[in-house]
């Protein structure tokens, strides 16, 4: 493990045991524990590359300089608010997509003692994060931009989730509905601003910057976070459950997935009418036969190239940004995703 990855799983341990004797509730030993199982369940278990980042980029905004072992915490602190928020998202998301696994384990709804309690534990979840921003960031000159950070991320993936929900309402089945910019529009606000311009939002607030001169920067991180959504629908279909460690299931949940969009742009009418037939269905037999048509029509060529263009794409726009330091922040979030098998 990477000493940067071992500082931040320390700092996860601190920010837990001052949530678990938050003086603002009179926990007893029942709820402490039940906080805390939550807790080391749904929080640390990812990739952790959201809240790693915020250290990284704000290593790289600070240009070469050494950091303060108070800095290093506080950027870790800010990077586990944006696991703790990632958290809060997966506990209800896995509810509401009816999903299996996450995390090479069962979704945390799915534990026999836990159920619908889990979407009790999401807002708790989300209760936490201004909880520790409170904690250690009241005070600062940025503290009040903070909160509204968090804020308003969470207002818009909130809203990217209903419309990525709303799409699927039963009744209202139509896969001609399906398309580009409508699957742009959601994942834009369901995954980008969350998982790619909030970490270097916190990391520019940390370095003194005001977010209103970075609407280059949102631009940039927003579009590479629409190119990892894509890579995760894809992974939704061919990824292996043991390595992305869960099951996918937008195909049964009829997700506006940028497969089936390409799907039906691709697709002859014969095999339209089989996808318009099959997708949808919680059935194992429709959900082969949709995935028998993606293999028909190439779509893991059709991604991989979709994959390369975005890549070019990108790396153009983050050369052309004049800041250096901007840039490698930029870089290395790229970096960490191309290519990526989970
Ligand atoms: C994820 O969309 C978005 C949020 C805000 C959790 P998704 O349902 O495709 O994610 P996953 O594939 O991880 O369930
Ligand atoms: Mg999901
Ligand atoms: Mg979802
Ligand atoms: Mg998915």
């Amino acid at each position: 493990m990477s000493d940067l990855k071992a500082k931040f799983l320390e700092v996860y341990s601190v920010l837990k045991s001052e949530l678990l004797h938050d003086p603002a509730f009179d926990f007893t030993d029942n709820s402490r524990q039940w906080v805390e199982r939550m807790l080391d369940y749904n929080v640390p278990g990812g990739k952790l590359n959201r809240g790693l980042s915020v250290i990284d980029s704000y290593k790289l905004l600070k240009e070469g300089g050494e950091l303060t072992d108070d800095e290093v915490f506080l950027a870790c602190a800010l990077g586990w608010c944006v696991e703790w928020l990632q958290a809060y998202f997966l506990v209800l998301d896995d509810i509401m997509d009816n999903s299996h696994t996450r995390r090479g384990q069962p979704c945390w709804f799915r534990l026999p003692k836990v159920g619908l309690i889990a979407a009790n534990d999401g807002i708790v979840l989300r209760n936490h994060i201004p909880r520790i921003i409170k904690k250690h960031f009241k005070g600062k000159p940025y503290y009040v931009d903070l909160l509204d950070l968090f804020n308003e991320v969470e207002f818009q993936t909130a809203c990217g989730q209903m419309i990525d929900l709303i799409t699927t309402i039963e009744g209202e089945k139509d896969l001609a509905k399906y398309s580009i910019p409508l699957h742009h529009r959601i994942v834009q606000y369901k995954t980008a601003y969350y998982s790619f311009y909030l970490p270097v939002a916190c990391a520019l607030l940390m370095a003194g910057e005001n977010l209103e001169n970075h609407t280059d920067v949102k631009i940039i991180l927003v579009e590479m976070g629409t190119y990892f959504q894509v890579q995760d629908d894809y992974l939704d279909c061919y990824g292996h459950p043991d390595v992305i460690g869960k099951i996918g299931t937008d195909i049964e949940d009829y997700k506006c997935s940028w497969l089936v969009v390409k799907a039906m742009e691709l697709a002859n009418e014969e095999q339209k009418k089989l996808l318009i037939d099959n997708y949808g269905k919680d059935d194992p037999a429709c959900v082969a036969k949709v995935k028998e048509i993606y293999n028909a029509i190439n779509l893991q060529g059709v991604f991989e190239e979709y994959e390369s263009k975005s890549y070019e794409k990108l790396n153009n726009s983050i050369e052309a940004h004049p800041s250096k330091a901007v840039q490698a922040v930029l870089k290395s979030f790229l970096a960490k995703i191309y290519k990526r098998q989970k």
